[in-house]
């Protein structure tokens, strides 16, 4: 029986339940979600992955065996066929295949899409190169404060199309650039890009490429939630929408700024507020977590949570008992004075920054890994400043070495994060800090950046003994 979404399917991307010939691209999270989906709704489809032995294909048969996959390269008759294609996030949209079919007519869309087209329930819709995870946690925590049904998914891990429940009542997306690229149908109730800084360049031909993808995220008529301190996303601003700035720097609609920790007593230090208009909220000192980055991430999950209605005393709660998410400045142990963090997940230059700014005395740094075409030159000078030594590992670690030609800081190479730590270690005092805050992505030796995190945390504790 065809239902509203199915009509806003066929309005948006003409997709008929009796002559539409989807092609599901990649079979992994994203492409199983996709293809449990598009059965329930009676729609015909294959799927196919260019992986010879994609991850998920056991468990694809084993959910449903009459369905064509084509595996081990990208067949062009599959495309050929196909009206329509559902593109995974993992995949560039510049594959010779997809490009070809485009050519051809088919009509490309992604899970998002699909979702956006099957829920009536307020969204929330989350982008930034930095934070996303921090503050759709933060919402999906603050909604439960509050006494909704939040669901909270996308980049952070349960697929779009995983989460459809009706029983939710509000819906925090975490989007990356990857899937907001191939989406055109979000209208999210409220959306924010926190920060813009170089990431994915081997996907994206340019910073203002990637700034432009990840914009998609304000496509349509909902609370734009802006970030004023970044100079890309301020120029997003439309003058007729509904928006909420923020800012950790200056007076926004939500914002940090300093005034006595109780008034009238002259004997209190001052405390910083975060700050509603001129309502305090929460007293800094209140956020259980490390580095001024967080503040930002907690005005922005403020001011998202507001946009759809969530009451400020509930948000207050929920930030306060908020524990921060593991390998995001997360502290390891402290072994003989020494400090041992772990932020294995700054996969990019601009949290390696964030993580450096939030220090006043310099620390042992441990980072490299794969680039991702980043420009180190950007990222040298915080090294400079904050750094007393720094340990380099992974592929692209002469890219740090090149960027830091003329210093004298002590720079190091490890083979693995055993002997990264055994040399962080060697260099490190009583009442020093050792980050590990790659700015690079794991993939080059590692499984993921949990991994990465996880052997940093074991060699850690190993010292102990
Ligand atoms: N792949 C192929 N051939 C194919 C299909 C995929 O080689 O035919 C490769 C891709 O190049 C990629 C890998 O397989 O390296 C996985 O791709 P995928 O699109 O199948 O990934 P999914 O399992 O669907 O996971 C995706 C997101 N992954 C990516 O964007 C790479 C997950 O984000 C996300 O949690 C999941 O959808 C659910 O929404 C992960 C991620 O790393 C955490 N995201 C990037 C980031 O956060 O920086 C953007
Ligand atoms: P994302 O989901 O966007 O990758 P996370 O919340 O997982 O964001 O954090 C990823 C990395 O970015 C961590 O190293 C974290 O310390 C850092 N980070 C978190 N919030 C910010 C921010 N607002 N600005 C810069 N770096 C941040």
């Amino acid at each position: 029986m065809p239902t509203a979404t199915h009509s806003l399917l066929k309005k948006h991307f003409n997709l008929d339940p009796t002559s539409a010939k989807i092609l599901v691209v990649g079979l992994g999270s994203t492409g199983i979600s996709v293809a449990r989906y598009l059965k329930k709704m009676g729609y015909q489809f294959a799927i196919i992955d260019s992986r010879k032995h994609p991850p998920l294909m056991e468990e694809f048969f084993n959910l449903m065996p009459d369905t064509p996959v084509f595996t081990g390269g990208f067949d062009d008759a599959a495309f050929k066929v196909a009206t329509h294609l559902v593109v995974s996030p993992g995949l560039s949209l510049n594959e010779k295949s997809i490009i070809k079919a485009v050519a051809n007519g088919s009509i490309v869309m992604s899970d998002i899409d699909l979702f956006a087209c099957s829920v009536q329930t307020p969204i929330i819709a989350i982008t930034g190169s930095n934070g996303k995870s921090t503050v759709t946690t933060m919402l999906g925590d603050m909604a439960k404060a509050a006494g909704k049904k939040g669901v909270i998914g996308g980049n952070l891990g349960v697929p779009a199309l995983d989460l459809l429940n009706e029983e939710a009542e509000l819906y925090v997306l975490e989007l990356s650039s990857f899937q907001l690229e191939r989406t055109s149908t979000l209208n999210a109730n409220a959306a924010t890009i926190l920060n813009i800084s170089p990431d994915h360049l081997d996907r994206h031909s340019s910073v203002a490429e990637y700034a432009r993808e990840k914009q998609t995220v304000f496509n349509g008529d909902g609370a734009m939630v802006i970030n004023i301190d970044d100079p890309i996303v301020n120029s997003m601003i439309e003058a007729q929408r509904k928006t909420y700035t923020f800012s950790i720097k200056t007076t926004a609609d939500f914002y940090l700024t300093q005034q006595p920790a109780c008034e009238g007593d002259r004997h209190t230090t001052e405390n910083e507020y975060l700050m509603f208009q001129n309502h305090a909220l929460l007293a800094l000192n209140e956020l259980p977590l490390e580095g001024r980055h967080n503040a930002a991430n907690a005005l922005a999950a403020l001011a998202l949570g507001h946009a759809v209605g969530l009451p400020f005393p509930a948000m207050c709660d929920a930030l306060k008992k908020f524990k921060g998410l593991e390998h995001r400045m997360q502290r390891v142990a402290i072994l003989n004075g020494i400090t041992w963090i772990n932020d294995s997940k700054a996969t990019n230059i601009g949290a390696c920054i964030a993580a450096l700014e939030g220090y006043q005395t310099k620390v042992i740094l441990i980072a490299g890994g794969d680039a991702k075409g980043a420009d180190m030159n950007e990222l040298a000078p915080i090294i400079q400043e904050k750094a007393k030594a720094l340990i380099l590992m992974g592929k692209d670690a002469a890219l740090f070495n090149d960027a830091l030609i003329d210093t004298t800081l002590p720079i190091y190479h490890a083979e693995n994060m055993q002997q990264a730590v055994h040399l962080a270690a060697q260099c490190a005092h009583s009442g020093d800090h050792v980050l590990l805050s790659p700015a690079c992505a794991s993939l080059d030796q590692y499984k993921n950046y949990q991994d990465r995190g996880n052997k940093f945390s074991k060699a850690v504790l190993a010292l102990a003994h």
